[in-house]
């Protein structure tokens, strides 16, 4: 139950009223429980066709699920980037996947930090330079390892035994239950590696699915046909794509070559397994790998094939993150601090699950423009919320730190999501998202900008001065581009215009 006195806070906070006005220990805890390229498609909370997520939907059945969830910039270290500042990548300085964070600007956490929250982040981090703002960090190198992994931590590197999920949930709990001063409030981000590729399962889901077929997206083998030409030049398709070792476990042969790639990628993966490990993994995967070589398949059957061992790996890998899940929201049962303690749930971007026939993301098509985003904290979100606002990575940092009660600032560019979690929308709630992808290279994804809006999209592919529009209702699927179709002119003007209208106000450079 929401006591008045919080009320009263609240209200006061969202008129823009206040400083921070809750007695110091009364401040809500926050717990970031963040996955790397976690599809909303694979999550039962969203209604997911292919595999159960008990804990997380948990958060959601205690809390609220955003159904409308962007982010700015489909890719790892630019989400994370957005999220740390509160700004478009444009003003955060992390385009893609290359650039280094400037960890000296403002971020989040150490605004936190300043009004006395103790901060910390476990798990992949990704923005190469070293985290600040936080008490307490240790955090994958880089992409990180399934197994045994390596973790930064100030002034050098450990290893830890055992599997990537696991080890940062122990990490996460170790420091709430031993490190923290419990009489401060805390900020943890506790930021898996999993689903992310090469979808190396834990030891103890890697027989999940066996024998079972998981239902294929529609989209499976589309042609590409009725849209601009980068969908179709993309190289990130499931049949032509997946490399046979590092993405589908297909051990390399004997005679490959030492400097091969796809060699050096499996034994980053692969080749950290311990003898044990390894004998369990071989167990499971030769005498599939060995009924798949004596079938000997081919077209259509060998793309079936491609899916099914990639779709199970990916959903196994997100089996021990929703187990995981659980062990966190059970240790806030057990110790009292669930009531007041923001739990969020979310992934730094959406994912492809073989929509379009493809894996990965980065597209302003919705499945990997969307993200998963679910919040519980019962002294203010009624419990079975769902939200269909356009929300955004980008209004994670202002929430968090409109609940501890820090003043925004006012170089941010989201908004806080208190009023939603309340309930109330604000009628001059965004009615329009101003998306853009930089990146060049890996699946050569071609830039593009564009806007959504309830009902429609504009992408701007500008290196070829290409342009789709998409009418959402009747084509949920993006199959079919209408731009230039008549009857979409006056639709056409108007996000034209305000694709202008948004680069102006959140101050994008224009475009050569
Ligand atoms: C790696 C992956 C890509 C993936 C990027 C970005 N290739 O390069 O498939 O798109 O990371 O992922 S891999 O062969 O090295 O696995 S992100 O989550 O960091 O954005
Ligand atoms: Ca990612």
């Amino acid at each position: 139950m929401t006591s008045v006195w919080m009320q009263t806070t609240v209200a006061m906070l969202l008129l823009g009223v206040v400083a921070p006005a809750w007695a110091q220990d009364d401040r809500p805890n926050i717990l970031f429980i963040f996955s790397d390229d976690h599809a909303y498609q694979a999550i039962s909370a969203y209604g997911s066709r292919i595999n159960h997520t008990p804990n997380i939907d948990r958060i959601a059945r205690e809390g609220l699920r955003f159904e409308n969830a962007m982010v700015t910039n489909s890719i790892c270290a630019p989400s994370r980037a957005v999220i740390q500042t509160g700004k478009y990548s444009h003003l955060n300085g992390v385009l893609d996947n290359g650039q280094v964070f400037d960890g000296s600007q403002q971020t989040f956490p150490k605004l936190l930090q300043q009004v006395g929250y103790q901060t910390a982040i476990v798990g992949k981090w990704h923005l190469k330079s070293e985290p600040t703002g936080f008490d307490y960090w240790e955090v994958l190198p880089g992409q990180g390892s399934y197994y045994n992994p390596d973790f930064r931590v100030p002034g050098g590197q450990r290893q830890h035994s055992g599997y990537v999920t696991d080890i940062i949930t122990d990490l996460t709990l170790h420091w709430i239950e031993e490190e923290r001063d419990p009489n401060r409030p805390f900020m943890m981000m506790s930021q898996h590696k999993a689903p992310h590729r090469g979808w190396m399962p834990g030891p103890e889901h890697l027989t999940l699915y066996d024998g079972m077929t998981i239902p294929e997206p529609d989209t499976l083998f589309d042609d590409y046909a009725n849209r601009a030409s980068p969908a179709r030049l993309q190289e990130m398709e499931i049949g032509r794509h997946t490399i046979d070792g590092h993405d589908l476990k297909l051990k390399p042969p004997r005679d490959t070559p030492e400097d091969d790639p796809d060699l050096r990628l499996w034994l980053a993966g692969y080749g950290r397994l311990d003898e044990q490990q390894r004998r369990i993994w071989d167990a499971v995967y030769e005498p599939k790998n060995a009924e798949f070589l004596e079938a000997g398949l081919e077209g259509r059957d060998l793309v079936r094939w491609k899916y099914q061992r990639y779709i199970k790996d990916y959903l196994r890998t997100i089996a021990s993150v929703d187990d995981n899940v659980g062990r966190l929201l059970r240790y806030l049962d057990e110790t009292g601090l669930a009531e007041n303690t923001i739990v969020i749930y979310a992934s730094d971007q959406g994912f492809y699950l073989g929509e379009h026939g493809w894996f990965d993301k980065r597209w302003m098509y919705e499945e990997s423009l969307k993200t998963p985003l679910i919040m519980r904290w019962p002294e203010i979100i009624e419990a079975g919320t769902v939200n269909t606002n356009m929300v955004s990575n980008l209004d994670l940092p202002e929430t968090l730190l409109h609940a501890a009660g820090v003043e925004i600032p006012s170089d941010m560019q989201g908004r806080s999501l208190l009023p939603l979690l309340q309930g109330e929308i604000p009628e001059d709630w965004r009615t329009s998202f101003y998306y853009h992808y930089y990146e060049k290279g890996i699946h050569n994804v071609a830039p593009h900008e564009g806007v959504r809006t309830a009902r429609h999209k504009l992408i701007h592919y500008y290196e070829t001065s290409e342009w789709e529009l998409f009418d959402l209702v009747t084509d949920p699927n993006e199959l079919r581009s209408v731009y230039d179709v008549p009857s979409y002119a006056e639709t056409q003007t108007a996000l034209l215009n305000e694709l202008g209208r948004l680069k102006e106000e959140l101050r994008v450079p224009v475009v050569p």
